[in-house]
């Protein structure tokens, strides 16, 4: 007799069942309603942070993480600490820590290469247009304590940080009663973090986005966290720059039937074993391929330590369609806009020129997500919800900004001050078309 929770039966539907439309949109529905509670917590703490600096912080830290420190300074995690939790892991641990540092960094390389340059263009009379790229001068690094603590992340957000020049990376992890995560300072240190500081919460985002006598202000603040820690990121958005607020993970599985079923039930749990509110999506044509995975699902649940938390992601979010065929498959990935997708087809090459929207595009039976999640190279840090419509994973350039650069000839003075004089006039700013005139009149 099964436990309960052991059960995980995602929905199943069919694109032709008449109802598909209604169950397919409430199957999707996702609000990231706010807490009025939380909101007016987090803004007393910002406002306290602003107001009291380290001895805010200081409190704060006391009460929620139930530490006994005296200052902040106490809670700085040097660089000697760092290196120690490093030295001290096992071997496989600290090897793996380096190749997967090394796969992220050569990635991050190749995209500051391919997109994170500047360029300039020159016009026939000398004028030269150009772009300069400038990494930020400070950025600060959230990373959650407890369950979300992953060492994975701080590669992933420290690391192109790191490959765009940003001098100063400054990470905030909470350590509640003293607990530290060794592998997330480890991760610190391989992934070249500059300063660390054992705090967490709303606190720590103020701490960052404001600065105290003890933490340095930083330009932008990146790194996912609880409730409290999203709604501080909102609000300090403005002062500071911050990434994207993260929703539940997501992985859709489009299939053709080529691959394993266990593979394809396996990708699902490892997107479900976040989180209760994870969302896992399997798209194919083949019904009978669909009951082999569901088949696969009960079989392999059982084996998993975090069973509960992916029966309950999968009974909550879970979907399974049947489409008419892979057309109508890759048209419906696109409305879902997943963050993670994987084309678990024989020929992903011929869907993935279809394929617009996902944050993350994992090619053929190989790859799984997880390869991606952790070592592959790209990052992991992905736009959710559907925001992969408009958004991007974290990068090299989020860790910059772009400057224009504009050095107008004698020559160009000439064509651009007609121009400029001519729309100046017609805004009715004389200063404009004068300061335009005067180079003109200065002739060649
Ligand atoms: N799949 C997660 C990232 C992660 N997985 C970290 C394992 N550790 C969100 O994209
Ligand atoms: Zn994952």
């Amino acid at each position: 007799i099964m436990n309960d929770s052991l059960r995980a039966r995602p929905l199943r539907l069919s694109t032709d069942q008449p109802d598909f439309e209604p169950r397919f949109a409430q199957r999707l529905h996702w609000s990231a309603d706010t807490d009025a509670a939380i909101e007016a917590r987090v803004a007393e703490i910002l406002a306290d942070v602003r107001a009291r600096g380290d001895a805010a912080v200081l409190d704060c830290t006391r009460r929620f993480d139930q530490l006994e420190v005296t200052s902040v300074a106490e809670l700085e995690l040097g660089p000697e600490v760092l290196r120690a939790a490093f030295e001290a892991l096992p071997a496989a641990q600290r090897e793996a820590l380096q190749q997967a540092a090394a796969r992220i960094r050569r990635y991050h390389e190749a995209q500051l290469d391919a997109c994170g340059r500047g360029w300039e263009i020159v016009d026939e009379d000398g004028t030269r247009l150009g772009q300069k790229v400038t990494p930020l001068d400070r950025v600060g690094i959230y990373v959650p304590g407890g369950k979300a603590a992953y060492p994975s992340s701080v590669l992933m957000n420290a690391i192109p940080a790191h490959v765009a020049g940003v001098p100063e990376i400054v990470m905030v992890v909470p350590t509640p009663r003293g607990e530290r995560n060794p592998l997330v300072l480890a991760a610190a240190h391989v992934a070249g973090v500059s300063r660390a500081f054992a705090i967490g919460g709303a606190q720590a985002v103020a701490a960052l986005a404001y600065g105290t006598a003890t933490i340095p202000r930083v330009d932008k603040i990146t790194g996912p966290g609880n409730a409290y820690v999203a709604a501080a990121k909102r609000r300090v958005f403005g002062a500071v720059g911050i990434d994207m607020i993260a929703g539940p993970s997501e992985i859709l599985v489009l299939a053709d039937g080529s691959t394993p079923p266990d593979w394809v039930a396996m990708d699902l749990f490892s997107q479900a074993e976040h989180d209760e509110l994870a969302q896992s999506i399997l798209l194919c044509p083949d019904d009978a391929y669909l009951d082999a995975v569901q088949a696969a699902i009960d079989r392999l649940l059982p084996t998993l330590p975090r069973a509960p938390i992916i029966a309950a992601s999968l009974n909550g979010r879970g979907l399974m369609v049947r489409t008419r065929d892979m057309e109508e498959a890759c048209a419906l990935s696109n409305r879902i806009a997943p963050e993670h997708l994987e084309i678990a087809s024989r020929e992903p090459r011929r869907w993935e020129p279809r394929l617009r929207h996902a944050g993350a595009i994992f090619l053929g039976a190989y790859t799984s997500e997880s390869l991606g999640d952790y070592c592959a190279g790209p990052n992991h840090v992905l736009p959710t919800s559907g925001t992969a419509r408009f958004s991007s994973p974290l990068g090299v350039m989020d860790f910059q900004k772009r400057s224009s650069l504009i050095e107008v000839s004698a020559a160009g003075a000439q064509r651009l001050g007609r121009i400029a004089s001519v729309l100046a006039h017609g805004e009715g700013l004389q200063a404009h078309a004068r300061a335009a005139e005067l180079r003109l009149e200065a002739g060649v």
